[in-house]
């Protein structure tokens, strides 16, 4: 298999490379890519993994492709012999938008690692047009925009599957669409993804909304469309049921071609459940291996061996709970047997907390996941004890054996080799490249930590992404760094409960300080990236509250010089892969016990950062990693927090009357600088959701987080100190390569 891009290019254009237009050569090596990726064998096996998610976060996937097939540098290069640069090719991919934070992100990593490691597993998702939105600030606020991003060319292998999937009152056909997935000097695998044959793109208007009700035309428009009105949850039941049903049709065909008996399904297949967004898959499946004549109680065992749940989240308000009427309405051909499996557990377990279907006549899919699957998986240590000894106790009691925790983890290839080739290959000149196939290798790096010659080519690298990043946000974004000052970065889905709001109270201290005039040792820049569900309110304001803070930090020229607050717009997959490599402080500040893992603090730890966390999701065995001279870690435990919540006595408004630093800060959100540039409602909403409810304990953390704030600030300035820390983050990250991840799987789970 050779590379041939000038041949690609006559093939396509008539003309040589250096004649071509950036957009000619992505279209020239996308086409040359797949034709690549055709020739590869697929991974094979008797028994094969289908990673069912409603989410594939997979990013830009041309220079990930070109890396997995080994020829980067050789495309980098005649690119450049011809006086055409790769970097500018690349940035004529869109994004596909198929994710809406670290779980879709996570399904992506997965299916790198499964094709890197030559496992016999796919990816089997829904085919989203706009996927999730674009956001676009305006007055200070949030805006959805849809996100097209199939244009005619594209990653997307139109096949020959079609299925009839059959809803209450009507049948629609559908469409698989497949991305070859490229292994790492390694075969290939595949996402497939399902699409409606009748969709149809039109939208009026410049935003996202559109007739939730038409089904044929617009299932698979937007990934999670704003589910705060009856229309949009419906819909959303819809989009999973399709996705399961083309799933489990494709994964029975899939057997039978390969000569499988359907009695022994689960010695052919394993459905892994990526949160309970494709739980119905299980009564699907069921129902499939009935209309092929197996009998109910046979059918029942078969899948409840062959399906097994990841957990992603602890938060009550994230586990789905489907009213009976709207399964009624959407899919009444699963009625007969979730009702038959309700009844089955309701006559073993006399117990409602593990009830299928509960007294309002909702339909609760992780109880069912629990006991129709045969594992049940949290996403890092402290998350799965807390499922075991709180969440899930009481199915914990019933099923000891069925639990079990998978650290998660994140491809080396994408957010080291790929984003960040500077680090890449000082680490190679300094270990040798084994880390790119076996990440623990980069433990090799430990016995520098005291070279001091060596710490200087990390800062130098560090120095160089910086600069990178500013003249990329420059171009892109019209943002100016100083990329002399300290880069603080938070980047992740807005909520609450991962507390950016806490960051911003920071940013406001901090501004009153500097009026007082201490000023800090040098500038902070401190940048957030994140988008809010269109429909969360809270989270929507605590966008306009930092947007504010931009502005009338950048106006007033006593504070400006020491102190930037920068929110980037539209934050993605793409800007992640330029934020993360010149980051050298980010935040894991979520209130503990409520983030399950989190992943970008291991995609930073990769690159030389270092975190300020919470005692939470992986930052605890981030923490047992490095020790506590390479973390900093502050505020309350989840075992701390836990307790408040079931005593129920936390009460914001005494933390804020207490302590004037807090209250003065709190004040500031509805002070004249920020109405003038923001709306009072807004503002005002927040200032009152936090001082009377503060459901995410903010108040009580924030002391701490400020104190450790000035301690890791001042600790940046001893250079050598700072970049011994960065280089033992890196030596240590490798636990937290999916790879490990995916082998865990593949040993406790899927016995591929
Ligand atoms: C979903 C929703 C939807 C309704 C409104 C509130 C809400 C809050 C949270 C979620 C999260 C759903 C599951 C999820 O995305 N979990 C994330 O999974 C990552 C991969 O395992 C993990 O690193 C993150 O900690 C976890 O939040």
């Amino acid at each position: 298999m050779s590379m041939d891009l000038q041949k690609a290019v006559t093939e396509k254009y008539q003309k040589e490379i250096g004649a071509c237009t950036n957009e000619e050569l992505y279209y020239a090596l996308l086409a040359m890519t797949k034709d690549m990726a055709k020739e590869k064998e697929s991974n094979e096996g008797k028994r094969k993994l289908y990673y069912i998610s409603a989410e594939f976060l997979i990013g830009k996937l041309l220079s990930n492709n070109l890396i997995n097939l080994g020829i980067y540098e050789d495309v980098k290069a005649l690119l450049a012999e011809n006086g055409k640069s790769l970097a500018e090719v690349e940035e004529v991919e869109p994004e596909p938008s198929l994710g809406n934070g670290g779980l879709g992100r996570l399904a992506a990593c997965f299916l790198d690692s499964i094709a890197s490691l030559g496992l016999n597993g796919d990816g089997v998702g829904l085919n989203y047009h706009y996927g999730l939105f674009k956001q676009v600030f305006d007055k200070n606020l949030q805006r959805e925009t849809p996100n097209p991003w199939i244009e005619k060319e594209s990653w997307l292998t139109k096949t020959d599957v079609t299925y009839p999937i059959s809803f209450g009152g009507f049948t629609l056909q559908s469409r698989m669409y497949d991305i070859d997935v490229i292994g790492y000097e390694n075969r290939t695998t595949k996402l497939h993804l399902f699409d409606v044959e009748t969709v149809d793109e039109t939208l009026s208007g410049d935003g996202i909304d559109f007739d939730k009700e038409d089904i044929p035309r617009r299932l698979t428009l937007f990934l999670y469309p704003d589910d705060s009105d009856d229309a949009g949850r419906i819909l959303r039941v819809y989009q999973q049921y399709f996705m399961v049903s083309n799933g489990a049709r494709l994964i029975i065909d899939e057997t039978l071609a390969r000569g499988g008996d359907l009695h022994k399904l689960y010695e052919y297949a394993a459905v892994q459940i990526n949160d309970t967004h494709p739980s119905m898959v299980i009564p699907e499946l069921i129902r499939l291996l009935m209309e092929r004549g197996i009998l109910m109680d046979e059918a029942i065992e078969i899948v409840s061996k062959t399906c097994a749940y990841t957990n992603h989240t602890i938060l009550a308000e994230a586990l789905e709970k489907w009213p009976m009427h709207f399964l009624e309405k959407a899919v009444p051909q699963l009625l007969p047997i979730i009702y038959e499996l309700n009844s089955r557990v309701a006559r073993k377990y006399d117990d409602p907390s593990v009830a299928i279907i509960d007294g309002e006549k909702r339909v609760h899919m992780a109880h069912m996941d629990i006991h129709y699957g045969y594992s049940v998986n949290g996403v890092a240590y402290l998350h799965t004890e807390i499922l075991k000894n709180s969440e899930l106790n009481h199915f914990y009691k019933i099923y000891p054996e069925k639990f079990n925790n998978k650290t998660n983890g994140i491809t080396f290839r994408r957010w080291l080799l790929h984003c960040n080739h500077e680090l890449a290959e000082l680490i190679e000149s300094l270990i040798g490249d084994g880390f790119k196939k076996d990440a623990k290798e980069l433990e090799k790096l430990g016995a520098l930590v005291n070279d001091e010659a060596v710490l200087q080519r990390l800062l130098d690298v560090k120095t160089a992404k910086k600069a990178e990043l500013k003249e990329y946000l420059a171009k892109t974004q019209g943002i100016t760094l100083d990329e002399n000052s300290v880069f603080d970065i938070q980047i992740k889905r807005l909520h609450e409960y991962k507390r950016q709001q806490m960051n911003a109270l920071y940013v406001i201290h901090k501004y009153f300080e500097i009026k007082a005039g201490k000023k800090p040792a040098r500038p902070i820049t401190v940048m957030f990236g994140a988008k809010a569900a269109p429909a969360y309110v809270i989270a929507k304001d605590i966008i306009h509250l930092i947007l504010c803070l931009q502005e009338v930090i950048s106006k007033d020229p006593e504070v400006a010089p020491y102190l930037k607050v920068v929110m980037v717009e539209n934050y993605n997959v793409t800007l992640a892969e330029k934020l993360i490599p010149a980051a050298d402080i980010h935040e894991q500040i979520s209130l503990a016990s409520k983030e399950a893992s989190g992943t970008s603090n291991m995609k930073f730890m990769l690159n030389g950062a270092v975190a300020i966390g919470t005692m939470d999701g992986a930052n605890v065995e981030m923490h047992q990693f490095v020790g506590d001279d390479n973390i900093y870690i502050f505020g309350e435990s989840s075992e701390q927090v836990i307790e408040r919540y079931e005593k129920a006595d936390y009460v914001s408004r005494e933390y804020y009357e207490k302590d004037a630093d807090i209250k003065r800060a709190v004040d500031f959100i509805i002070s004249d600088e920020l109405m003038a540039v923001g709306c009072r409602e807004n503002l005002e909403r927040l200032y009152r959701e936090l001082l009377n409810k503060d459901w995410f304990m903010t108040l009580p953390d924030f002391k701490d987080y400020a104190a450790t704030k000035e301690r890791i600030y001042a600790d940046y300035e001893d250079r050598m100190a700072w970049a011994k820390k960065m280089l033992v983050n890196i030596s240590q990250s490798g636990f937290f390569s999916s790879d490990r991840t995916i082998e865990q799987y593949n040993k406790d789970i899927w016995h591929l």
